[in-house]
């Protein structure tokens, strides 16, 4: 029963088409005829549930985006009555009304799967003790994770997010052989265990199952050289699922995405076309299993690629790559592209520099300035002011050679960027204020 759940990552292709045709042509019909949203969409589209005779049709279909489901907040576009729903989640956006999401019992069971099947991918076992700092509550990754890892038949600790030290008494004490958390939180671990006086590779803990945000292939080697386990990344979002959607393997050469519920499909985000295999672009989902809120093509916002040649661990599942940003977190400044990821690479690259930092934009007339504040390390910042110049000069010359931007580098205390348990903030825009 178990292996069987583990077998569905080895499909082969004509098998797994086949599933998805027929399952997206089930969710169609059931959108269209129970979600008022979806009938008014495909009718204005000129569109029929009838007309996907093969998956390439889907690209008739209209999209369905973010600001859908905050136009029929809380429950407009589920597809099933409320007391079919057994739990709710929301995600805070950055502006107003949360996006709410719901599940039925089938679509706890799915969730629990999707889980199940991440943990089988990065190596966890019934023998693994497993601490979950993910945030329980309305944010998807506590509950979402949990259940994943009871499924799996672990020992699970539910710490939740935050509490900092009692996390660390229990990766002491409990003996957590794996953690999930965000990546930026357990940097954070890392730092306030060396303050305890211990370092975390003298513990038990091996694995660190890391997401919910972006992080780079730079910061994966620190923690994985800094704490001593190894580092695997796992993808979601709450309008699709939560997290469960795709993960690392133990090739870590791309996410494997759980196809056989979550059909990708990767489009232009500037013309909403179609791209073939392997180009970069806009990740977009439709959920062919879930009963109460099914989404059919629902744009990510997520930039990535798909690959979908079988992978080194003998999945067959399409794999995603690493995502590092996303198309509405660009940044313009004085009319050079800039997303946030790609300063935390050149960053993590200078030694002496820690993995916290925050890009602060202000406006002076006409003029768009970034500053990039990031902590060092102790021992830089007690050197002489001329060893903090020269670092300084080499994080600016080289934000100045890869992006063509010039930039204020502040080096700052360790410490005294703001922590957070759950996703860090790493813009502080004042540009709209004034
Ligand atoms: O963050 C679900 C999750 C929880 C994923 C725990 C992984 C682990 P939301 O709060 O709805 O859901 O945020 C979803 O976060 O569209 C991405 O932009 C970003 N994101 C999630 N995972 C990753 C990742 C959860 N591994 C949004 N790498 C998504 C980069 C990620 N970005």
């Amino acid at each position: 029963m178990r292996e069987d759940l583990y077998l569905k990552d080895f499909i082969d292709r004509d098998g797994l088409c086949a599933l998805q045709l027929r399952r997206m042509r089930e969710t169609l019909q059931r959108v269209y005829q129970r979600v008022p949203f979806y009938q008014a969409a495909f009718d204005q589209a000129g569109v029929k549930p009838d007309d996907l005779r093969t998956l390439a049709d889907l690209r008739h279909f209209p999209f369905t985006v973010k600001t859908d489901l905050r136009d029929h907040y809380p429950y407009g576009l589920f597809a099933t009555d409320l007391s079919e729903v057994v739990r709710i989640h929301a995600s805070s956006g950055t502006t107003g009304k949360p996006i709410v999401v719901g599940y039925t019992r089938e679509d706890i069971d799915i969730w629990s799967e999707v889980m199940a099947r991440t943990f089988h991918c990065i190596g966890i076992t019934r023998e693994d003790v497993v601490q979950n700092a993910y945030g329980y509550g309305l944010f998807t990754g506590g509950l979402g994770a949990h259940y994943g890892l009871e499924r799996v038949g672990c020992t699970v600790i539910p710490m939740s997010g935050g509490q900092t030290e009692k996390q660390l008494m229990v990766i002491r004490d409990f003996g957590a052989t794996a953690i999930c958390s965000t990546p930026s939180y357990f940097v954070h671990l890392i730092e306030e265990a060396a303050k305890a006086g211990f370092a975390i590779s003298d513990t038990k803990l091996r694995k660190g199952i890391f997401g919910a945000e972006p992080w780079s292939e730079e910061m994966r080697r620190r923690i994985q050289a800094e704490a001593g386990i190894s580092a695997f990344d796992i993808y979601g979002l709450s309008e699709v699922i939560g997290p469960g959607v795709s993960s690392d393997c133990e090739a870590k050469c791309g996410m494997h995405i759980f196809e056989d519920h979550f059909y990708p499909e990767i489009i232009n985000p500037a013309t909403g076309e179609v791209l073939p295999p392997g180009s970069e672009g806009e990740l977009v989902f439709t959920m062919i299993t879930k009963r109460a809120l099914p989404l059919i093509r629902y744009r990510t916002r997520d930039i990535t690629s798909l690959q979908y040649e079988k992978c080194a661990c003998g999945r067959t599942l399409v794999r995603m790559a690493k995502v590092m940003r996303r198309s509405d977190d660009m940044l313009i400044i004085r009319g050079v592209n800039l997303f946030p990821s790609q300063i935390e690479s050149i960053l993590l690259e200078v030694e002496g520099v820690q993995p916290h930092y925050l890009l602060v934009l202000t406006r002076e007339g006409a003029m768009d300035d970034l500053e990039v504040r990031v902590e060092v390390t102790p021992e830089v910042f007690s050197d002489a002011i001329r060893v903090m110049e020269s670092l300084q000069r080499r994080i600016h010359d080289r934000i100045k050679q890869l992006i063509g931007l010039s930039a204020k580098i502040t080096l700052v205390e360790p410490g005294s960027i703001e922590r957070s348990a759950g996703k860090a903030k790493r813009v502080l825009d004042n540009r709209k204020l004034k």
